[in-house]
């Protein structure tokens, strides 16, 4: 009688200890196998182009880097920089903004304005933007030797490669308006 009890005893406390640990055993699987964070892209910057545009578009970083890639050589500050992106114009002609033989008449009348997440804005007239009138380009970057742009700078910056001072690298670009004057 005492052995089997002894035994029913040992059996109990075997059992208890088998499933205390199975249940933490399980509960660990569970901690470890949570859902895990979506593994889909998810955008790092949204541009929304309005205004006085035929088509007001958002474009995503990864819409950016589908679309022709420039490469410019700036000097910030006196550092010497690459910045890569995209042109503004090629941007603003997405929209459906006209350029060359369309920039004339009433459309001279437009005018953008770069718009940054701090408030800070520039406005650049469209000849500046349209190939067909200069050769300068004016990018809008998203990459600094070759690193994605961040921190201060936000994740797209407007680039004017000529230009002597640098108040119209609008850092933080978040909208383009076009507007007519
Ligand atoms: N969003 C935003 N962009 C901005 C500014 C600003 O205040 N806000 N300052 C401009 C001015 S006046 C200059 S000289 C440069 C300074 O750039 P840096 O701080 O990278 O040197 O950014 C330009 N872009
Ligand atoms: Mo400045």
């Amino acid at each position: 009688m005492k052995t089997s009890f002894r035994r029913h005893l040992a059996y109990s406390c075997f059992t208890v200890a088998l499933l205390t640990s199975a249940t933490f055993t399980l509960s660990t699987f569970a901690q470890n196998n949570r859902t895990p964070t979506p593994s889909v892209a998810v955008p790092r910057a949204e541009l929304t182009i309005s205004g006085e545009v035929e088509r007001p578009l958002t474009l995503t970083s990864a819409d950016l880097a589908k679309m022709v890639r420039h490469t410019v050589r700036g000097n910030d500050h006196g550092t010497a920089g690459t910045f890569e992106g995209v042109a503004l114009g090629e941007i603003l002609q997405r929209a459906g903004v006209k350029f060359g033989e369309g920039l004339r008449g009433r459309n001279l009348e437009l005018f953008l304005v770069v718009e940054a997440a701090d408030g800070y804005r520039a406005v650049f007239a469209l000849p500046e933007l349209d190939p067909a009138f200069t050769d300068r380009l004016i990018i809008l970057a998203d990459k600094r030797d070759g690193k994605l742009l961040s921190g201060k700078e936000g994740s797209l910056r407007v680039v004017t490669p000529d230009e002597k001072r640098q108040a119209r690298w609008v850092r933080q670009v978040v909208r383009l308006v076009v507007r007519r004057a």
